[in-house]
């Protein structure tokens, strides 16, 4: 299955792509940044242009990976669904076409005619990146596609992707919002027992070329499965005490028992679910804790499966809180197979009782013992 991690590397790196070209073609970016409401929603066009970026790069990856791993094809599944009713009545499924003029035709039909626009993001659909290496030749991973399913999140912190705003990362230094934060999200999972086994993140605004040209990205990649654990990240080094990056809409509950915990100089704030895991690999912070229910099965798997290579994990919280040994055993991990059925919609997905993606087991424990009986 090293060929699938490829593929994956692959069509991230076009998503990564399309995600650029949305902000540094003009007429794309007018739709992007335009706020569509009340009576200037022009009946045609149907939703506003950051879902259809999101469906166009997700259908692209479907199509993709099912072209080539057809085994795959019903378990690649994602944030969006890709069926538009424009204001006419008319329904559109948008897929990516055989040929990019047809992708275009079709794009037009939801971007109110525009063919302009329609012509620029079918051309960056189609178009295929130079090859990816993968730094681990020999790498060998003995599952078949026929048991695996895919979480797709096609672009992460979409609002830090809408904004823009544009911040020069320091190494080694957590920056709470910005371009850096969107991510293009390729977790794969067992679909026996819903264990993330293969992520793959895409930040497609890591740095701008100094030589004064567009943004670069830069991809992380990892596999967890039985004893092969391999990461792209080196294992990050334990720094001194406990440091826990949160959503800045966390309970202020949590935010004081962790202040306890951690000291006020060690809890930090950043945006996107995705980024905040990023973090945890990369050793910027050593935990990432969410109390409420706003993230889904899409935004953890692809990271998910990162820190599993490297050590750690992501459990659910509210099950570590109910559980004897300190929150960290198979019980409580994330899985990413079942759906909740009485739930509709993106609901069915969701990581209901929060999380902690964690580095190490006993700053787990650390972690859950300090939010016991506050949640
Ligand atoms: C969002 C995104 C948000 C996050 C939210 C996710 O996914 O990652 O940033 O909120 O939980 O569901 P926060 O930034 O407070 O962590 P998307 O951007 O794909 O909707
Ligand atoms: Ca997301």
């Amino acid at each position: 299955m090293a060929d699938l991690l490829r593929l994956l590397l692959r069509v991230a790196e076009k998503a990564a792509n399309v995600a650029r070209v949305c902000r540094q073609e003009a007429p794309l970016f007018e739709l992007l940044v335009q706020e569509k409401t009340g009576d200037d929603k022009n009946k045609k066009f149907v939703q506003d242009f950051k879902t259809l970026a999101d469906v166009v790069i997700q259908e692209m990856i479907r199509h993709d990976v099912g072209a080539q791993f057809p085994e795959m094809a019903d378990f690649i599944q994602g944030e969006e669904s890709n069926k538009f009713e424009n204001g006419l009545g008319e329904s559109v499924t948008v897929t990516v076409c055989s040929t990019v003029e047809e992708t275009a035709t079709l794009l037009a039909t939801v971007l109110d005619g525009d063919h302009t626009a329609a012509s620029l993001l079918a051309r960056a659909i189609h178009q295929d990146p130079e090859t990816i290496e993968l730094s681990t030749d020999g790498l060998t991973i003995p599952v078949s596609p026929a048991e695996l399913g895919i979480w797709i999140d096609p672009i992460d912190a979409t609002s830090q992707y809408i904004e823009g705003r544009e911040e020069a990362l320091t190494e080694g230094h957590l920056s709470p919002s910005g371009l850096h934060c969107a991510l293009v999200l390729i977790g794969v999972y067992l679909r026996s027992t819903g264990e993330p086994v293969m992520g793959v993140i895409n930040q497609p605004f890591n740095h701008k070329s100094p030589t004064g040209g567009g943004w670069s990205g830069k991809h992380y990649w990892g596999v967890s499965l039985g004893n092969i654990n391999v990461c792209s990240a080196p294992r990050p080094k334990d720094g001194q005490g406990l440091s826990v990056v949160l959503s800045s809409s966390e309970k202020p509950v949590v935010k004081e028992a962790l202040t306890s915990l951690c000291g006020p100089d060690k809890l930090m704030y950043a945006s996107g679910a995705g980024y905040k895991i990023l973090c945890v690999i990369q050793g910027l912070a050593d935990a990432y804790v969410l109390s409420e229910r706003s993230t889904f099965k899409w935004d953890s798997c692809a990271p998910h499966a990162l820190l599993r290579a490297l050590g750690g994990g992501v459990v659910d919280l509210s099950k570590s809180l109910q559980s004897s040994c300190g929150g960290c055993d198979c019980k409580t991990e994330l899985t990413y197979h079942q759906p909740y059925a009485e739930c509709k919609g993106a609901e069915r997905w969701a990581n209901r009782g929060g999380l902690v993606a964690y580095k190490n087991s006993s700053q787990l424990h650390s972690i859950t013992e300090a939010l016991k009986g506050k949640l």
